[in-house]
């Protein structure tokens, strides 16, 4: 009796851990997540949206060779290698639109290759 016990108090342990760490993580903001790929000659998605002081994070990957991820406005400029997710982060604390750009030169149509973020004015309560 005494060994069920403990293996009871045991199991009982382990599945409260995951509503734990849930419980915790609610009091941190949500981070918004974006999956992008960089390509001749665009980001897919090109446009993407925040909501002022939103945490996010956008993981980028290059599918045919190297480029750049530049968004400026935020003082982010990120080198993309061919393959090689590369993880940028960032509070979006300033309201606007803003435009990100490739930022190592891919070809003739390196210029045109950019998009767009768009951080929509946190609501007064
Ligand atoms: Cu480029």
């Amino acid at each position: 009796m005494k060994i069920s016990s403990k293996v009871l108090m045991a199991t009982l342990a382990v599945s409260l851990l995951p509503a734990m760490a849930c419980a915790q993580g609610q009091e941190k903001p949500p981070v918004k997540v974006i999956h992008m790929t960089a390509q001749r000659y665009k980001f897919t998605p090109n446009v993407i949206t925040a909501i002022q002081g939103q945490r996010v994070r956008i993981i980028i990957t290059a599918l045919d060779r190297k480029h750049g991820f530049k968004l400026a406005a935020y003082h982010i400029n990120q080198v993309l290698l061919k393959g090689d997710p590369a993880t940028i982060e960032f509070t979006a604390a300033k309201a606007g639109t803003f435009t990100f750009r490739c930022s190592v030169f891919c070809g003739m149509g390196h210029l045109r290759m950019k998009g767009k973020l768009i951080v929509k004015p946190a609501k007064k309560p």
